[in-house]
C-alpha cells in the first residue's frame, strides 16, 4: 500500500449498463469509471442524459435513481463520479440530488519551477518539470502521471491548473516550454481541467528583447498580444495568467511608475479575444504603510473599479501570509467593482509540512464562513467571492497544491485529506468538514472486499466504531492543535526564517527589513505582547467593516483567537477565564502538545483496522510532530519568559530543552 491511489479505490463488485446517446473523451471516461467502479445493484441501467435544466447551472449535474443529467460532457463526469462516491461512502441515493459548484473556476497553483524543484513543495519533485538533458520531451509516464493526476482532480470538480511558480520564469512563455504546456493541456481537457500560466511581468524585456515592460508602451502592448495570439493557437482552451507583481523581488507595473491597474489590464486586453483571464495577485508589501497585515488593502483598494472585468484579484486568506490562524483580510467584500477570488495554501508551508498532520478543511471554513459586513450581515466571505453579491464576470478559488512526484502524492498520507477537502469545498462552500472528513477517511481507509481479504471481515459498524470516529475527531481537532503549539491567542510569523518550519520568536538579524522578523510581530517587551492594531496602534482595524471594527477594537469584544493580532496587552491581563495572559499562554502551549500525544494513542488503538504500510508512516510522523510540538512550546514559553518574568504555572510540565540549544539548532528542528 503506498498510497498512490488515494480517495480513488473503489472496485467494481457488479456489472453495469450505460446508456448514453452521446460520446466525447468526457462521456468516455465517465462511462469507463462507471464501470470500473459500480457497487451498485447489479445489472442496473445508468442513463446518462445531457439536456439543459433550468435547476442545473454549469458543470453542475442532477443525481437520481436511474442515472445522471447535466448540461455539459463534463456535468455527466462529475456526476458519475459523485454517484460512485456515494456507493463508496455507503450513502446511495434516495431522493433527486442536484448539485451545482460555488466557484466556476476552481484551481490548484503549482509553485512547480522549471527545473523540478518546487517552491515549498514538500512531497518530491514536479510533476510537470524535469531538469537536465531533454527536461522538455513528453514521456509516456508523464503522460501517465499527468492523467491520474487529472483523474484525481476531476473526481472532485477541480477544472484548472497553474503550472508553474509565481515566482515566474519568463521562460515559460517561450515556444519550447508552451509545446509542453500544450502536451499537458491535451491530458488534462478531456478531465476538464484547464491549464493556466504563471509570468513574469518582465517577460516582453527578457524574452521579448524589447527595452521595457511598461504597460503603456505600444510595443509591450502589442508583444503580450502576440503571445496570447501564439498561446491559443496550441492551447484553444488555455485559462489565463496568474501574475504576481512587485512584491518580493518580481518586476512589475511599478517599475515604471504605473499602477497594478495598468498592469493588470494590459494583459487582460491580450487574454480578451480568447476568452482568456488574468488572476493578479494582492499579495504585496506596499512601502507605504507601517502595518504589513494593513498593506493589500492600501494598495489595492485605491484601485477598485479600475481592472477589466476579466480580471480577478487573488487574495491570500488572510491579511499576512498563510499563518495558522490570521482574520480574513479586509480586502474581501470592501473591493465592490472588482472581481476577487481567495487563494488558500493547501501546501503546509507553515503547518508542519509534509510531517505534521494537520486537516485544513476547519480552516478554510472558519475563513469562508467569516462574515465581512460589507454587505449587511451574512456577507460571509463565501458569498461576496461565489457571485451571489457581487455581480462578478468570473468567480474562483485557488488553493497552493501539496502535490509531488512522491509515489503517495503529498508526502504525507493525510495530506491527500487536504487535497480531497480543496476540491470539495471549491465545488460546495457549504459542506463541513465533518462531512468532507468523513468522505475522505471513508474512501481512502475503508476495507473493501477486493483489496484486502484479511481486512474485509471487520464489519462496517466495527470500522464506523473502531477506525472512523476516533480518526475523523483527531483530522478535525488538529489545526486547534497546531494553532495551540505554535501560536495560540493570535500571534503569528513566530517562525524560523526561510523554512518555516519550526519555531524562531527570536528572530530578528538587522539585515533584513523589519517586518520579515518575527518581534516585529509578537512585539514582546517586560510590559507585555502582541500587535496593536487598534484605533490607537497601527489602526488596521479600520480596514474592516463595522461592527467588525469596533468588535476588533474593543479589546472586551476582540474575540480571544485574535486577541495578539489586534492587541498589545500586559502579561498579567485577566482573560476571561480569569487567567493571566501569561498563565494562558502556557495552558495553550501544552495543551497542543497534550493533543498531538493523544493523536499518538488514537493512531495506535487503529492499527488493526489500517494497512501496516501507511500504519507505520503516520506512527512516525506523529512521534516527529509530537517532539516539535514539545519543541515549539519549549522555545516559546522560555524566550517569551524572560520578558514576562513569570513562572510556568507549576501544573504544565517543565520545559525539556534550554533556550540556547534551540535557538542554535534554531529552523534544523526536522
Ligand atoms: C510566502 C512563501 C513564498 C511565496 C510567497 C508568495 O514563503 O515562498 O513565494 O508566499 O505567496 O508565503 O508569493
Amino acid at each position: 500500500e503506498d498510497g498512490h491511489n488515494l480517495w480513488l479505490r473503489g472496485k467494481s463488485t457488479a456489472s453495469v449498463n450505460v446508456v448514453c446517446s452521446k460520446h466525447s473523451a468526457t462521456i468516455d471516461i465517465a462511462e469507463q469509471e462507471l464501470h470500473q467502479e459500480w457497487q451498485g445493484k447489479a445489472n442496473a441501467t445508468v442513463v446518462l442524459t445531457i439536456k439543459p435544466n433550468k435547476f442545473i447551472k454549469g458543470d453542475g449535474y442532477m443525481l437520481s435513481d436511474d442515472g445522471v443529467q447535466a448540461n455539459t460532457d463534463l456535468g455527466i463526469l462529475y456526476g458519475v463520479f459523485a454517484l460512485l462516491r456515494h456507493q463508496q461512502t455507503g450513502n446511495p441515493i434516495r431522493d433527486v440530488i442536484i448539485s451545482n459548484p460555488s466557484y466556476e473556476r476552481r484551481i490548484l497553483d503549482h509553485w512547480d519551477n522549471l527545473d523540478g524543484t518546487i517552491e515549498r513543495g514538500y512531497a518530491g519533485r514536479s510533476i510537470f518539470w524535469h531538469d537536465g538533458k531533454d527536461s522538455l520531451a513528453v514521456t509516456e509516464k508523464d503522460k501517465k502521471l499527468w492523467q491520474a493526476y487529472a483523474r484525481a482532480n476531476a473526481s472532485i470538480g477541480i477544472n484548472g491548473a497553474v503550472l508553474d511558480n509565481v515566482n515566474a520564469s519568463p521562460l515559460i512563455l517561450t515556444t519550447a516550454y508552451l509545446n509542453r504546456v500544450k502536451a499537458i493541456a491535451a491530458v488534462l481537457r478531456p478531465y476538464g481541467i484547464r491549464t493556466y500560466l504563471s509570468v513574469n511581468f518582465a517577460s516582453p524585456i527578457v524574452i521579448g528583447g524589447l527595452k521595457t515592460a511598461d504597460p503603456l508602451n505600444p510595443e509591450v502592448q502589442k508583444w503580450w498580444k502576440d503571445k496570447a495570439r501564439e498561446i491559443y493557437g496550441l492551447i484553444p482552451d488555455f485559462g489565463g495568467f496568474l501574475v504576481k507583481a512587485n512584491s518580493e523581488g518580481q518586476p512589475g507595473p511599478q517599475n515604471y511608475g504605473r499602477t497594478h491597474a495598468d498592469g493588470a489590464n494590459v494583459m487582460a486586453d491580450a487574454l480578451r479575444p480568447f476568452g482568456g483571464i488574468v488572476m493578479w495577485r494582492a499579495f504585496v508589501y506596499s512601502a507605504n504603510d507601517k502595518d504589513r497585515a494593513k498593506q493589500a488593502y492600501s494598495e489595492f483598494m485605491p484601485l477598485d473599479g479600475k481592472f477589466r472585468d476579466n480580471v480577478i484579484i487573488q487574495v491570500k486568506n488572510g491579511p499576512i501570509d498563510f499563518q495558522p490562524r490570521e482574520p480574513f483580510s479586509p480586502l474581501f467584500g470592501a473591493m465592490k467593482q472588482t472581481s476577487v477570488m481567495s487563494e488558500l495554501e493547501i501546501t503546509q508551508e507553515y503547518l508542519g509540512q509534509a510531517i505534521h498532520l494537520v486537516f485544513l478543511a476547519p480552516m478554510w471554513k472558519e475563513f469562508l464562513k467569516s462574515d465581512t459586513y460589507q454587505e449587511g450581515k451574512g456577507s460571509t466571505v463565501a458569498r461576496c467571492t461565489d457571485g451571489t453579491i457581487f455581480s462578478q464576470k468570473y468567480t474562483a478559488i485557488a488553493g497552493v497544491s501539496n502535490i509531488g512526484s512522491d509515489t503517495n502524492w503529498c508526502g504525507h498520507p493525510f495530506a491527500q485529506a487536504n487535497w480531497y477537502a480543496f476540491g470539495r469545498l471549491a465545488w460546495n462552500d457549504q459542506l463541513s468538514s465533518d462531512q468532507i472528513a468523513d468522505e475522505w477517511l471513508k474512501l481512502t481507509f475503508m476495507p473493501t472486499a477486493s483489496e484486502d481479504k484479511t481486512k474485509s471481515t471487520v464489519l462496517p459498524i466495527v470500522w464506523d466504531i473502531k477506525f472512523l470516529k476516533p480518526v475523523k475527531q483527531m483530522m478535525l481537532e488538529s489545526r486547534e492543535a497546531a494553532v495551540n503549539y505554535m501560536m495560540p491567542l493570535g500571534l503569528h510569523c513566530l517562525f524560523a526564517p526561510e523554512n518555516h518550519y519550526g519555531p524562531g520568536p527570536w528572530w530578528a538579524p538587522k539585515y533584513v527589513r523589519k517586518d520579515w522578523t518575527a518581534p516585529y510581530y509578537h512585539q514582546a517587551d517586560t510590559a507585555g505582547i502582541g500587535f496593536d492594531r487598534t484605533e490607537n496602534g497601527s489602526d488596521a482595524v479600520s480596514q474592516y467593516h463595522e461592527p467588525l471594527r469596533s468588535l476588533f477594537n474593543d479589546v472586551n469584544t476582540c474575540p480571544e483567537i485574535y486577541l495578539l493580532w489586534f492587541h498589545h496587552l500586559p502579561w498579567t491581563y485577566k482573560l476571561k477565564s480569569g487567567r493571566t495572559l501569561w498563565d494562558a499562554l502556557c495552558y495553550h502551549y501544552q495543551e497542543g502538545l497534550d493533543q498531538v500525544r493523544e493523536f499518538q494513542k488514537t493512531w495506535d488503538r487503529v492499527q488493526p483496522y489500517v494497512d501496516s504500510e501507511r500504519f507505520y508512516v503516520v506512527q512516525s510522523k506523529l512521534r516527529q510532530q509530537c517532539e516539535n510540538a514539545q519543541v515549539w512550546k519549549d522555545a516559546c514559553l522560555l524566550y517569551f519568559q524572560q520578558f514576562s518574568r513569570m513562572p510556568i504555572p507549576y501544573d504544565i510540565e517543565r520545559p525539556v530543552h534550554n533556550l540556547n540549544d534551540l535557538k542554535n539548532d534554531m529552523g534544523r528542528s526536522r
